[in-house]
């Protein structure tokens, strides 16, 4: 790989070249991995008119690059240690020979089965070795992967199988999360009662449980694979060809579609990947995160593997059997790269110490965090007891419309500061804008987050809806891609991220963020976690509302102590501007699957429009937002 950076002035070196010559720089990237034909333009780009091409007239195969050209001097070598939810079962390792012969069974099930180039599939897996399997072999055929979280609901999966007329779905059996097994297949059954594209189901044997199968639609993969060939000639595809579809949730309306392409994905999430985490060969690298989202599509699957890397697959959850798990697996597998969600990291500071301290987490190298904004006492815990004060935490921002990273420090290159994405990576040219659309020159000053020119892991397209993509992304502020975060940027030139735009709350006139509000109530070392929202007020228009989770129940009367003392530090820190009006002690706050916290329902709760709450089906604990509304104090 070329342009991986060791020190600063390289850095500003590569960032320079990336920057005023970027069809060089990107060029000579994409040189290192294996074409079929080479492209004849690098970049072809019209931000103003959300047109963007990279590597046009290329052609080549992305699972060529994941898998076949790492058959030859590490075909032995692993390239996924599947973890499985119970730590009584045993741990596989799947070598590159493995999982090409799997890969290659697979596809040319999917040609059996007449899935052609082009063609959508759905999948919906748990965490299991075939999740990755079924993703590359549908890469390898060029049918296009949609991967819908297995946690979603029957209407959620059939609105994306109707959205993107998906020909078929592979699912399993069941799934495993905890102590909970969830039959997987039923689900799939009711969805595809209203999804009239769906041909075929194959079904992989996870759990065992009973299901049904439809004769003529239903298949297990397992009896299909029996007879196929182990070598399966992989698509040629053009570089602009879509790779997959993933869904992402706007503040408005349906879910967005996001579709990437095969070229410039593979390019930018390799490179990302070897930036970021500094891997080294022989390395093992863990995300967390699922596959079914963006975080696991770039960096647990395709960035990984593009690199040869060895690559975890963790089936369960931080909290099963107990909440020494994820540091358990860190001391079995000897993890070396670690990259997980605040929100994860917060639950697991809440416990015991004693989980962490009794295991030897000497391997680990690098720690990442993903998601969304890390506080102050999240970042110095995972500093100081996780990395022991030894490993820089990489806070990586990026989006699923962005394919991969584009703020994050490098490790052992630029120094880290809680909270800060710090520097763009390379390439990257952010973007401060205020309200008129005029960018904000020069350091310690705050905007809109934009990006100013093109990344070749930027999504093409809203799936059948290009015009959607289009005003949401490049319409605020034409010829910029606008990515709806507000951030500021400090004297020395770093980003911090402060959250979504519509997070900001204007009380009195004055526009607060609510992520230092947020930060500053963390500090209590009481509080687990807090969410702040503004709710109409008669005199101010706005005023704010905390919601505040502790780490252990307290009295009344030192609740109300809390309050005072929370607001003490809210209106040194901030402002006395800033100083919530309303406080709700809570068990726990709504949460999207993806661990974010969900902001627009307590929006409306703070409002009291508690009969418009919306859907609350796909939150990954709607029961939350019951226990708030019932113990709602005014
Ligand atoms: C990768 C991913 C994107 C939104 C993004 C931002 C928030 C992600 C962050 C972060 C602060 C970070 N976000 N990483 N905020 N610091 N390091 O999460 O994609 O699910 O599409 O969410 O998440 O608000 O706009 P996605």
């Amino acid at each position: 790989m070329k342009y991986i950076v060791k020190n600063l002035p390289e850095y500003f070196k590569f960032q320079d070249k990336a920057l005023n010559s970027p069809e060089e720089f990107w060029g000579d990237i994409a040189s290192t991995f294996v074409w079929k034909k080479k492209w004849d333009n690098v970049l072809n780009a019209d931000m103003v008119n959300a047109d963007i091409k990279w590597f046009e007239g290329g052609q080549l195969n992305i699972t060529e690059n994941c898998i076949d050209r790492h058959l030859k001097d590490r075909g032995e070598e692993t390239a996924i240690i599947f973890e499985p939810n119970s730590p009584t079962e045993k741990a596989q390792h799947i070598s590159y020979n493995q999982l090409s012969v799997e890969v290659n069974k697979i596809a040319n099930v999917l040609r059996s089965q007449g899935i052609e180039k082009g063609d959508r599939i759905c999948i919906y897996l748990p965490m299991i070795p075939e999740l990755a399997y079924t993703m590359l072999a549908c890469a390898r055929i060029g049918a296009i992967h949609s991967v819908i979280f297995a946690g979603y609901s029957s209407t959620a999966i059939a609105s994306r199988v109707n959205d993107a007329a998906c020909k078929m779905v592979i699912c399993a059996d069941g799934s495993y999360r905890g102590t909970k097994e969830i039959n997987l297949k039923s689900l799939v059954d009711k969805a595809l009662e209203n999804c009239p594209s769906v041909e075929s189901v194959l079904v992989i044997k996870r759990t065992n449980g009973e299901v049904s199968m439809q004769s003529n639609r239903d298949f297990y993969l397992e009896e299909l694979m029996q007879e196929t060939q182990t070598i399966c000639k992989p698509a040629v595809m053009d570089a602009e060809d879509p790779l997959f579809i993933l869904y992402t949730s706007g503040s408005t309306g349906t879910p967005k579609g996001m579709v990437h392409t095969t070229g410039g994905y593979m390019v930018y999430t390799a490179h990302t990947f070897a930036n970021v985490f500094q891997y080294k060969e022989k390395d093992i690298y863990w995300c967390t995160a699922d596959i079914g989202w963006i975080t696991g599509h770039s960096y647990i699957l395709y960035g990984p593997l593009l690199n040869g890397a060895t690559t975890i697959i963790y089936e369960g959850v931080p909290s099963y059997p107990d909440h020494n798990r994820f540091w358990e697996i860190v001391e079995k597998h000897k993890v070396n790269q670690f990259y997980t969600a605040p929100t994860a990291i917060r639950s697991l500071a809440k416990q015991d110490i004693k989980h962490v301290e009794k295991h030897d987490l000497s391997s680990l190298k690098v720690l990442g965090s993903v998601g969304e904004p890390i506080n102050v006492e999240a970042w110095n815990w995972y500093y100081h007891h996780i990395g022991k004060e030894r490993c820089p935490i990489v806070d990586t921002w990026w989006q699923t419309e962005t394919g991969g990273i584009l703020i994050s420090p490098i490790p052992f290159t630029t120094p880290t500061k809680a909270t800060f994405a710090t520097f763009p990576l390379l390439g990257i040219q952010p973007v401060l804008m205020d309200d008129e659309g005029v960018e904000q020159e020069g350091n310690l000053t705050s905007g809109n987050l934009c990006i100013k020119k093109p990344w070749p892991g930027i999504a093409r397209t809203v799936w059948n809806n290009h015009q959607r993509y289009k005003d949401t992304y490049f319409s605020a502020y034409p010829g910029y891609y606008f990515s709806g975060d507000a951030a500021l940027r400090d004297p020395a030139g770093y980003y911090r991220i402060t959250g979504r735009v519509d997070d900001v709350v204007i009380v009195s006139g004055h526009n607060l963020g609510t992520a230092p509000i947020e930060n500053t109530i963390n500090e209590q070392t009481i509080v687990a976690e807090s969410a702040i929202v503004g709710y109409p007020h008669e005199v101010k228009g706005n005023a704010l509302f905390g919601f505040i989770t502790l780490k252990h129940e307290i009295s009344s009367e030192e609740q109300e102590n809390l309050k005072t003392a929370i607001n003490e530090a809210i209106a040194d820190q901030i402002g006395p501007i800033a100083k919530l009006s309303k406080i709700q002690f809570t068990v726990s706050l709504p949460k999207t699957r993806s661990g974010k916290i969900m902001r627009r329902i307590l929006r409306k709760i703070a409002a009291n429009e508690l009969d418009n709450l919306g859907d609350t089906s796909t939150l990954l604990n709607p029961e939350a937002v019951q226990a708030i509304i019932d113990n709602r104090t005014d």
